[in-house]
């Protein structure tokens, strides 16, 4: 048995069996004749759970001896997914909790199944939260994750008629075994009222009304070094102070009513992914975990070890030494001036004092350049909501416009474009507030940053060069790889050891194998066993039959347009029409997979999924076209599944127009996996064809120039459909309701935006091109070697996309803090 899992000694097995029957006992109140699966799972969850008990208190003791800088990283977001097996993994005791559940006629797997997914966030920017929280862990940072504990988390997505129906995702219906609740460290959060000027010249802010915040915790173990963070979400609760009059006034009902109407703060997660709505209740929410976050920050700087000593007032001089705070998007942007606010207000420091260590203290990234993304809110909600906040803005903006008038004197328009407090529009600028209050400033991918600072950060790029960096994404090989595909992991092991695990870039010690027949094979027999799983998988909970001796072509991401699963639907109608037109010329078997949510007020995305469905439909009903093409929509796509689709990729389509996806994360996921990449010149696409070489992935169609050179000269997507007569056709079938006879007008939306002049997402400019590398995929993998050959190196480049080493380089250029690989004791 190899290491990685953990060595099932006799006695940690006897240890695990009679913790587990305790737990079942007094935890659960339960004996074996009468406990569900769910208690079993709940049993092991808190067995494992007490492994980590002992490492997170001396994680927090540590950290307070040593007293080192603290990472706080804030977002709305945090998709964790499940926490059971990634637990078991980073302590190394999954093979002794494998055995011991065996040796009590359970099965670890299935019981896995039964954990509910902490699914808090929609897609990218969430995942990317969780990945750099066990990153930031493993490489010993005090690192803290801040977010918001939804009662609901992002929708349950089921597929209907070929519909998307969402349903609400209530992860908390049974208790979580991973949270700890700490009601002694509740934070009140105020809202409204109005400031007036106190005696002694300083602003005061009243007559708010408050709510409270109370912390959840949840453990963030590090791999193999016995380092366990915490994960701190906040949860609304009502103040019952502040009903105090109506309830004394005997209107008992409304007083209950306006309580519960306080914890809807917290009651369920956005689930726009690029779209902000501007809608009050996303802007009490971001408020909320930015006013909770900073005073809890603020209180463990006052409590921390320099500061307990003194005892004369608390100096705020080293703040910035002791916290980085990271914003995750603008989504928390507000705590530039939340702690401002707490400084000046509070702890009674001077303005410019105040704005030194704010920006000291702060960075920013930034996750997308699209408009209808960017936040900015009404100023008059802004001003009724958060009064304090916007005088503090105001002040800040006109320290910020002097500057920029000192260095362009003449320059109105500038101004203007640069003003953070659009006053025309009536809007305040989130973006723009936050690259003013933080010393960096970050796209994720190198394109994206170089795009962030000629594009909608130009001027303030030209204000401040030294601010902006780039720190391209990355993926926590422990949960995308080592857990979700365990049979290449131990494959990987045997020949170059364990020590990618934690040093991805060691993968590229497997380039020496790739001529290795026997490697050859068995990378190949990895990926078909991962592809018979899913098959079955699928099978079992959703009745699909796939056949896992076709190319596993897959495209899991959220639905957008500009993400363009349009564009693979009319290369699906493609392939269709070519077997029709020639059903006895010897094509390759493929299996086309989409899966992924939509917004639910998003329209369009939502018949593009409409779309997809009719299309997979009247393939599979084709007698003409047997098992050679499959098309299937995978519904509920999120972190769990992903750990099952991911292990069995064969094609990784990453077709987003150029110069519109940030970065992209899933390209990463399956290029470790062994995926190989149909893509444009987009995000960390272009990165991932650098480091893993041009003749090893398959890049097609417009680079970003040529999309900005071609909007410039007019796109004319008519041209294009009347030049390629398949295109013309799939298009047509689509306008004649070929994949919709009972409502022939059915996409006629579609239709019509793809043949607009300004269709924003150029589908049709594309489209021959993609075509054509589908053709060399199609060459390459019937010849199976060459194909696993370029599989290998891969895997051997994907070392690049480790989140260790994006944390690593947060560390170094941002944060200013030293990663370690020092254990802790265990
Ligand atoms: C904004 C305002 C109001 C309500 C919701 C929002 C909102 C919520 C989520 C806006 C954006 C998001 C999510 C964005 C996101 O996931 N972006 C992705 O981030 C990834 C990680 O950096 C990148 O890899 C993707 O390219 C990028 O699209």
């Amino acid at each position: 048995q190899i290491s990685i899992r953990g060595i099932p000694l006799l006695e940690n097995v006897e240890e695990v069996k009679k913790v587990f029957n305790r737990h079942l006992h007094f935890t659960i109140v339960k004996d074996r004749d009468v406990a569900t699966d769910h208690d079993y799972y709940e049993s092991i969850a808190y067995t494992v759970r007490d492994h980590l008990v002992s490492r997170w208190i001396r994680t927090n003791q540590y950290h307070f001896e040593t007293d080192q800088k603290r990472v706080y990283y804030l977002s709305l977001e945090y998709h964790m997914g499940r926490a059971l097996s990634n637990c078991m993994i980073n302590l190394g005791i999954e093979n002794s909790v494998d055995e011991a559940l065996y040796e009590m006629g359970l099965n670890i797997e299935e019981l896995e199944e039964l954990e509910s997914e902490a699914a808090l966030g929609n897609g990218g920017l969430g995942r990317l939260a969780a990945c750099y929280l066990d990153s930031m862990a493993t490489l010993g940072l005090s690192a803290y994750g801040y977010g918001l504990r939804y009662d609901y988390g992002i929708f349950a997505q089921k597929i209907e008629d070929g519909y998307q129906k969402e349903y609400p995702e209530n992860w908390l219906r049974y208790a979580c075994p991973w949270e700890i609740s700490r009601p002694e460290f509740l934070v009140p959060v105020q809202y409204y009222g109005k400031v007036i000027d106190d005696k002694d010249g300083k602003k005061k802010w009243v007559e708010y009304i408050t709510v409270h915040a109370m912390p959840y915790d949840s453990p963030i173990p590090g791999y193999n070094n016995n380092v366990v963070n915490t994960l701190r979400l906040w949860s609304a609760k009502a103040s019952e102070k502040f009903n105090f009059a109506l309830f004394n006034s005997g209107d008992y009902i409304r007083a209950v009513a306006e309580q519960s109407s306080s914890e809807d703060i917290t009651r369920v997660l956005y689930p726009n992914d690029d779209f902000d709505e501007g809608k009050i209740l996303r802007l009490k929410q971001e408020y909320f975990l930015v006013s909770a976050s900073v005073q809890d920050i603020i209180a463990r700087y006052k409590r921390s070890k320099i500061n307990l000593k003194a005892d004369q007032q608390v100096d705020f001089t080293n703040f910035p030494d002791k916290a980085a705070i990271q914003l995750n998007d603008t989504h928390p942007a507000l705590s530039v001036v939340e702690l401002m606010r707490l400084l000046i207000d509070v702890e009674n420091l001077g303005w410019d004092q105040a704005f030194d260590i704010t920006k000291r203290t702060i960075a920013f990234t930034n996750h997308t350049l699209l408009p209808e993304a960017l936040e900015k809110w009404p100023i008059d909600m802004f001003q009724k909501l958060l009064p304090r906040h916007f005088q503090l803005i105001t002040d800040i903006n006109a320290h910020h416009l002097d500057i920029v008038q000192k260095k362009w004197p003449e320059d109105k328009e500038r101004m203007k474009r640069m003003t953070i407090i659009d006053d025309e529009a009536k809007k305040v600028n989130m973006g723009y507030l936050s690259v003013v209050g933080s010393h960096a400033v970050n796209g994720v991918a190198q394109m994206h940053s170089d795009l962030l600072k000629s594009t909608i950060m130009k001027d303030f790029y030209e204000l401040n060069p030294e601010k902006f960096q780039n720190k391209t994404n990355g993926i926590t090989p422990r949960r995308w790889l080592l857990i979700c595909n365990p049979d290449l992991a131990d494959l990987i092991t045997t020949k170059i050891g364990e020590g990618w695990i934690t040093d991805l870039a060691q993968l590229k010690q497997l380039r020496d194998y790739v001529d290795d027949e026997q490697f050859i094979r068995d990378i190949q027999r990895v990926k078909f066993e991962n592809k018979e799983r899913l098959s079955k998988f699928l099978k079992k909970n959703f009745n699909v039959n796939i056949n896992p001796n076709s190319m596993f072509d897959v495209q899991v991401k959220r639905l957008h347009e500009y993400k363009r699963q349009l564009l693979n639907c009319l290369r699906v109608i493609t392939v269709y029409n070519r077997i029709k037109a020639n059903p006895d010329k010897d094509v390759i078997q493929r299996t086309i997979i989409f899966g992924g949510k939509a917004a639910p007020g998003y329209k369009t995305a939502k018949l593009i999924i409409k779309l997809i469905c009719n299309v997979a439909r009247t393939v599979s009903e084709d007698p003409v076209i047997g098992d050679r093409l499959r098309v299937v929509f995978l519904e509920n796509y999120g972190v769990s599944l992903a750990e099952k689709i991911i292990p069995a990729v064969d094609l990784s389509e990453q077709i987003s127009l150029a110069g519109l996806e940030a970065s992209g994360t899933s390209n990463m996921k399956m290029m470790l996996n062994g995926g190989l990449t149909i893509g444009t010149m987009d995000g960390a696409n272009v990165e991932i064809c650098e480091e893993v070489g041009k003749d090893n992935i398959f890049t097609f169609g417009l680079t970003y120039k040529e999309v900005d050179e071609l909007r410039e000269k007019g796109y004319n997507a008519k041209d294009y459909y009347e030049h390629n007569a398949e295109l013309k056709q799939a298009i047509e079938q689509i306008r004649d309701g070929v994949f919709s006879p009972e409502d022939p007008n059915l996409f006629s939306d579609i239709v019509k935006s793809l043949l607009e002049s300004d269709e924003k997402f150029m589908l049709l400019a594309d489209y021959e091109e993609y075509m054509k590398a589908h053709e060399r995929v199609e060459q390459l993998y019937k010849d199976g070697t060459e194909w696993t050959k370029k599989c290998i190196l891969n895997i051997a480049a994907a070392g690049k996309f480790s989140s260790d080493r994006a944390i690593r380089e947060y560390a170094k250029d941002i944060w200013n803090v030293t990663p370690t690989d020092k254990k802790l004791p265990s």
